[in-house]
C-alpha cells in the first residue's frame, strides 16, 4: 500500500497543467463582457498572473498563447520574460474567427484569397512557435455553414485538408499540430471539424505529428468523452485536452466544476491508457473564461480539480478491477471504480504539495499573498486584455 501511495504521489508531482493566457483577461458571453479591476493589460501582465498560479500550485509551469490576443513585437523576449518568472510559453493558439473576411469561414472559405489569408496566419503562428520554443500549434476553426446548401460540405473538407497540409509541412522537427473539434457554434447547420472522427481522419492523413485535442466542452450532452479519450490514446493520436466544464453548450466554466465524476472518468482512461507518461505526449491544458468569478483563484481551483480527478484515477485498484471484469462481476467492478472516486484525496494532495515545498492550501496561500489587492492598485489605466486585443 505504501508503494502504491508513493507511486501515486510521484505521478501527481510529475503531471503539469497548462493555463491559458486568455483566462486572465476579461471575457464574457455574447451578450456582455464584464470588466474586472486588476485585469492584465499586456501579455507580460498575463504571465505575471500565471506565475502566481505556478507559485501556489507548482504544477502549472507553461502558459498557452493566443495570437493575435497575445501579439508582441519580440516573442523571444516574451519567452525570456516568462523564464524569469519560472514559466515557459506553451501551446500557440491561432485565431481565424475574428475578422470580417471570415464571415463564410477561414481555411474552408469558398474564396481562395480568404483561405490564403487564413493559412498565412497559421504559418505566422508557426513562426511564433519558433521564437518561443513552443511545441504545439492548436487549431480550432469556427468554419461551417448555417443553412443547407450554403456551401459544398465536401469541397470544404478538401480546402481544409489543403490548408492543414501546408501548415503541417511547415512544422519543425519536434513541433506538433493539435486539431480541435467542436460540434456546433458559431456555425449552426454544419461545422467543418465537428467531431473527433473528422479531426482524426485529417490527422491520420497528415502524419504522426498531427493529433486530436479534446475540449471537454465541445460535445453534445450525454457524449461519452472518456470513450473518445480511450480510443484516441489507443491510436496514439490524443494530443491533449482543453479542460473546462459545461452545463449546456461551450460554457468554459472551471474544469471539474460541473461534473467532477466525468473528469474522473476521463482521467481514469488517461491513466489506463498510459497517457500520464511523458512519452504519450498528452498536453493537459485549460481552456476557460472566468466571467463572473475572480480569475486567478478560478484558475488555481481548476488546476486543483484536475489534480483531484487525476489522484482518484490513480487510486483505482486496477488489479481488483481487472479481476472483477474477468469474473463478469458487474457490481464488483463498478464498486472498485466508485471506491476510488469516493476517496477524499485532498489530504494526499496536501501532502504532495508540502513535499514540494508548497503551501498545502493553494487558494488560501494566494489569498494571503496580497496579489489580488496589488494588481487592483497597480493596474490602473490602459486597456484591459480581453477577447478583442
Ligand atoms: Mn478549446
Amino acid at each position: 500500500m505504501t508503494d502504491v501511495r508513493q507511486a501515486v504521489k510521484a505521478a501527481l508531482k510529475a503531471q503539469t497543467v497548462e493555463t491559458p493566457s486568455w483566462a486572465y483577461g476579461d471575457s464574457g458571453t455574447r451578450f456582455k463582457v464584464f470588466a474586472q479591476p486588476g485585469v492584465p493589460r499586456t501579455p507580460r501582465e498575463k504571465l505575471d498572473d500565471a506565475a502566481k498560479v505556478q507559485e501556489f500550485t507548482g504544477v502549472a509551469p507553461t502558459v498557452a498563447l493566443h495570437i493575435p490576443w497575445d501579439r508582441v513585437e519580440d516573442y523571444a523576449a516574451l519567452a525570456a520574460y516568462a523564464r524569469e518568472r519560472g514559466l515557459r510559453l506553451g501551446t500557440v493558439n491561432s485565431n481565424t474567427f475574428q475578422d470580417d473576411d471570415y464571415r463564410l469561414g477561414s481555411v474552408c472559405h469558398p474564396d481562395a484569397k480568404v483561405r490564403r489569408k487564413a493559412v498565412d496566419h497559421l504559418l505566422a503562428c508557426v513562426d511564433v512557435m519558433d521564437a518561443t520554443g513552443s511545441r504545439d500549434l492548436k487549431l480550432w476553426f469556427a468554419d461551417g455553414t448555417n443553412y443547407p446548401g450554403q456551401d459544398d460540405v465536401r469541397a470544404r473538407q478538401d480546402r481544409l485538408a489543403d490548408a492543414l497540409r501546408e501548415v503541417y509541412d511547415r512544422l519543425g522537427g519536434a513541433q506538433r499540430m493539435l486539431l480541435e473539434y467542436k460540434f456546433f457554434e458559431p456555425a449552426f447547420y454544419a461545422t467543418d471539424v465537428p467531431d473527433w472522427g473528422t479531426a482524426y481522419a485529417h490527422c491520420l492523413k497528415l502524419g504522426p505529428r498531427a493529433r486530436v485535442v479534446v475540449d471537454t466542452g465541445h460535445h453534445a450532452p450525454g457524449t461519452n468523452i472518456e470513450f473518445i479519450v480511450a480510443t484516441l490514446l489507443r491510436e496514439g493520436r490524443l494530443g491533449g485536452f482543453d479542460f473546462n466544464s459545461r452545463f449546456y453548450a461551450d460554457d468554459d466554466l472551471m474544469a471539474g466544476a460541473a461534473d467532477p465524476f466525468q473528469l474522473f472518468r476521463i482521467m481514469y482512461e488517461v491513466v489506463r491508457g498510459g497517457g500520464l507518461e511523458p512519452a504519450a505526449g498528452v498536453a493537459f491544458m485549460l481552456d476557460q473564461c472566468h466571467n463572473v468569478e475572480a480569475k486567478i483563484p478560478a484558475v488555481i481551483r481548476s488546476v486543483m480539480n484536475v489534480q483531484e480527478a487525476t489522484a482518484k484515477a490513480l487510486l483505482v485498484d486496477r488489479g481488483a478491477l481487472a479481476a472483477a471484469q474477468r469474473d463478469g462481476d458487474v457490481l464488483g467492478a463498478n464498486a472498485v471504480l466508485m471506491d476510488a472516486y469516493a476517496t477524499d484525496v485532498r489530504p494526499l494532495l496536501a501532502e504532495v504539495r508540502e513535499e514540494c515545498g508548497l503551501d498545502p492550501d493553494p487558494l488560501a496561500a494566494y489569498a494571503r499573498s496580497g496579489w489580488a489587492r496589488r494588481i487592483v492598485e497597480e493596474r490602473v489605466g490602459g486597456t484591459p486584455a480581453g477577447w478583442g486585443a
